[in-house]
């Protein structure tokens, strides 16, 4: 559909940037933090590139003045972050850690003074080690209590500033990491328990909105969703298929629970001919719907490409976690779909499909299966960059995919999709889980590599200065 006329982005529109705590904090054992699952799982050799972990990360738990007052010269009118909830509570349910409020206390009084408006989120994947160790995490129901008593605690403690709220980040990343390929912590491979503990993160995520909602607190409250919209590799009915399957598994799975309260017949059948189907008890059906949200949080990075993929075909995923373009693996879910190469879009050097159009699909599809307003919560290229003799750092390529998402966004909104804010991953370098520090995302670069800390310096790139422009033009030099 092509416009005459793009609309203008709304006025209440927010232009952010996010980032998650255990990627840009360190202080990893500060203050009375207790250690998350990640603190320990990085310990594992192999499992992350070149060995790198979180321990210092981009000490922005040291450096916060300093990247608020980047964030504010750049214009930023939102920033979305992670609450490390050990560092709150540390062992997960026992005892509040008041320094871990405090921390969290000094870093939002500091945005709100700078006029940014902060946009919390409960969980990036870093749920305390304590916890797995008592019941095994996300795959005991005793996670829901914990999680809602935590969210309880920021809620009341710091809902008279943040105004939304992200209740849980890729519940499917951090599910299917976790309990399928083993690349994210607890490092499971096993289909039965990653189901039961998807379940329960399920549930976990409707009773934090029904208490945000029984607390009377102002504001919106949604979960992020990591949506990669589906295609098919061409017009042929059993590639057609393949697609619409990839959109029930990877997709309606967990937003139709999060939006209807339900989940889709056609997985659901399959989980129960494959017995895999989770224990739901009666009660889960009312959670579930009563904890409806108010958005839909969209981390929007590529599209998927989907063909026919027979029951002896190919099954889990081979990442590109080196940066070595070309390296990735085809991959599905066997007798389901298979995702294939796309030969219209360029891809990343780790082989992510680059399509702005995919964006608005994405949006416009949310849009209308489920009647709610979105928020891009995460959009961004992960690159190399590099810092020249004098100091620059001319990151054109990611100001042509930033400018070409952003413009997708406000086609959607052309579109008639209600539109809350776009927010690019990521506001600093930061910590790629995976990747380590070489695939960087950040408007400020930070002086730091996979072997040592460095300066932790931080400069301004290229894309920090058309980020300013777009701001300040509210969208109108894009
Ligand atoms: C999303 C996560 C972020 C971030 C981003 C980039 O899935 O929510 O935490 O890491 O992806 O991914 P990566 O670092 O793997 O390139």
């Amino acid at each position: 559909m092509e416009h005459k006329q793009l609309k203008v982005f709304p006025k209440s529109f927010l232009w952010g940037s996010a980032s998650a705590a255990y990627q840009v904090e360190g202080a990893w054992d500060t203050d009375g933090k207790g250690p998350s699952v990640w603190d320990n799982f990085v310990r594992i050799p192999g499992k992350t590139f070149a060995g790198t972990n979180g321990d210092i990360a981009v000490d922005h738990y040291h450096q916060y003045p300093q990247d608020v007052a980047l964030m504010s010269e750049l214009g930023l009118s939102a920033y979305r972050f992670s609450v490390a909830w050990s560092r709150i509570y540390p062992l997960g349910n026992g005892e509040i850690n008041q320094a871990g409020l405090d921390f969290y206390d000094r870093l939002i009084n500091e945005l709100v003074e700078k006029g940014i408006e902060p946009i919390v989120t409960l969980y990036h994947w870093d749920i305390p080690q304590a916890l797995q160790d008592q019941y095994g995490g996300w795959e005991s129901r005793q996670i829901v209590d914990d999680f809602v008593r935590y969210a309880k605690t920021l809620f009341v403690h710091f809902s008279d500033r943040v105004k939304y709220w992200v209740t849980m980040n890729e519940q499917n990343v951090f599910i299917s990491h976790g309990y399928k390929t083993a690349m994210h912590p607890p490092g499971v491979r096993d289909e039965k328990r990653m189901y039961q503990a998807n379940h329960h993160a399920n549930l976990a995520n409707a009773a934090a909105i029904v208490a945000f909602r029984s607390l009377g607190c102002p504001g919106k409250i949604g979960p992020s969703f990591a949506y990669g919209p589906n295609y098919s590799i061409d017009a042929n009915p059993e590639n057609v298929l393949a697609a619409e399957n990839a959109e029930a598994f990877d997709a309606h799975f967990w937003m139709d629970v999060y939006a209807r309260g339900e989940y889709p017949p056609q997985v659901w059948q399959w989980l129960v001919d494959n017995h895999l189907a989770p224990d739901v008890y009666p009660e889960d059906a009312i959670l579930l719907k009563q904890g409806i949200p108010d958005f839909m949080g969209v981390n929007y990075y590529r599209t998927m490409t989907n063909a026919y993929n027979p029951l002896d075909g190919v099954g889990i995923e081979q990442m590109n976690t080196t940066g070595k373009k070309g390296t990735a693996q085809e991959s599905g879910l066997p007798g389901v779909y298979k995702h294939v190469r796309n030969p219209h879009l360029q891809r990343t050097n780790w082989d992510w499909d680059i399509d702005a159009t995919g964006l608005r699909i994405g949006l416009r599809r949310i849009a209308s299966r489920y009647q709610l307003p979105v928020m891009v919560t995460e959009n961004g290229l992960g690159e190399y960059d590099t810092l020249t003799d004098d100091l620059q750092i001319n990151d054109d390529y990611r100001i042509d995919y930033l400018n070409e998402h952003a413009l997708a966004v406000q086609q959607a909104i052309s579109d008639g999709v209600e539109v809350l804010g776009y927010c690019t991953w990521s506001f600093t370098d930061l910590l790629s889980w995976l990747n380590g520090y070489q695939k960087r995302y950040g408007f400020v670069y930070v002086d730091r590599d996979e072997n040592s800390a460095k300066s932790l310096t931080r400069y301004k790139k290229k894309s920090f200065y058309w980020y300013q422009e777009v701001i300040r033009s509210h969208g109108a030099t894009l």
